[in-house]
């Protein structure tokens, strides 16, 4: 079958005009056999760019492995807006662990499939684990750096709205300086969250010098399918941290998250890059960058940095952690320095 060349720029969308474009660089999701591994009808908020994410995720993550992938899935807001019980959105063998033990139940499940080859399972199933951000770098990281240091074989998947969300957006160890939550109001000399403290849990999963660590946005969904392919090319543990805006918690509007998650990374504020065995391979660079208060400003979680009078030194606080990033990861001229 022969393919019409594309002769204008714009090659459509991620849907039907990828169609256009060669087999090989078609995104999944063009795909007309695409995997669906959540389906429609689940109940996220609308924008919500983990169930976006997710979507993306693990429907790559299918196609990766030809459709022989378990799930294990730690409660938080992914879970609960796709398994209503009795109902479910999810059309792959998908697992509810407790908030806390998502990676140790993955582990548990590789194990027994690793049990079953050994007795002639011919099926090469695969694992892929996957939460919130508080499940990930608070309650669940102690099982998680167990399955990094084992390097077990499984995908941990870190869907990042920098808050827990799922029951009322109080503050989670992903949670930027001066933002917003229910525990961390917009009130007193320092409103909003502190400065210093929290923690980048892909530069935590780099030190365990895992086979493959990876950030993403939902602002670039091929980057996200294609990183997922990679982390499935590689036997052992692999860490995907993907930035996933949340209208409800971020106060932002619907239709915002993917400029929102864009401007996230043109700023610099968070890295896009992949790390192999405990060394940066590559970066996502940005074009020009942008001023921080880009995107700050059409956040409600940030209205008070905003006010009558604005506070300029807690946003020339932001532009250095973004500014740092950019040096750090050689933002600007696509690596590491
Ligand atoms: C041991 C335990 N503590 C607290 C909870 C309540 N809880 C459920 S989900 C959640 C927050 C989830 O936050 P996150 O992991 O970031 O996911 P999000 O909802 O933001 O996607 C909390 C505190 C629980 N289920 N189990
Ligand atoms: S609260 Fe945020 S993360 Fe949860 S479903 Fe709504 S938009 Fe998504
Ligand atoms: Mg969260």
């Amino acid at each position: 079958m022969s393919f019409q060349p594309v002769k204008f720029y714009q090659t459509g969308t991620f849907t039907v005009g990828n169609r256009l474009l060669p087999p090989e660089e078609r995104s999944v999701q063009s795909q007309e056999k695409r995997y669906n591994s959540i389906n429609s009808g689940h109940r996220a908020c609308q924008g919500c760019g983990e169930a976006l994410g997710a979507r993306y995720a693990i429907d790559a993550a299918m196609e990766a492995t030809n459709g022989r992938l378990i799930c294990a899935n730690a409660t938080g807001c992914l879970e609960v807006f796709s398994t209503p019980y009795p109902e479910t959105s999810w059309q792959l063998p998908w697992i509810h662990s407790l908030f806390g033990n998502t990676a140790a139940v993955a582990t548990g499940i590789a194990a027994a499939l690793k049990v079953k080859r050994r007795q002639g399972e011919r099926r090469n199933i695969r694992v892929v684990a996957q939460g919130g951000d508080g499940g990930t770098t608070d309650i669940g990281f102690g099982c998680l750096s167990g399955m990094f240091e084992r390097n077990d074989d499984v995908l941990y998947i870190c869907y990042d709205n920098q808050g827990y969300m799922n029951t009322g957006i109080q503050r989670s160890s992903a949670t930027p300086p001066a933002a917003r939550t229910a525990t961390t109001m917009a009130v007193g000399p320092e409103p909003g969250n502190v400065f210093g403290q929290g923690k980048f849990l892909p530069a935590i999963a780099m030190a365990h010098d895992i086979p493959y660590v990876a950030t993403a946005t939902v602002a670039d969904l091929r980057d996200l399918e294609a990183k997922v392919r990679r982390a499935m090319e590689f036997e052992g543990a692999r860490y995907i941290h993907i930035l996933v805006p949340c209208p409800l918690g971020w106060g932002t509007a619907s239709h915002e998250t993917i400029r929102i998650a864009r401007l996230a990374k043109e700023t610099g504020i968070f890295p896009v890059f992949e790390a192999e065995h405990g060394e940066v391979k590559s970066v996502v660079a940005i074009r020009r960058a942008l001023p921080v208060e880009e995107y700050l400003r059409p956040q409600k979680r940030y209205a008070h940095l905003f006010g009558k009078t604005p506070q300029v030194e807690v946003i020339a606080k932001l532009q250095a952690l973004a500014d740092r990033n950019i040096k750090k990861y050689g933002l600007l001229d696509g690596g590491a320095r």
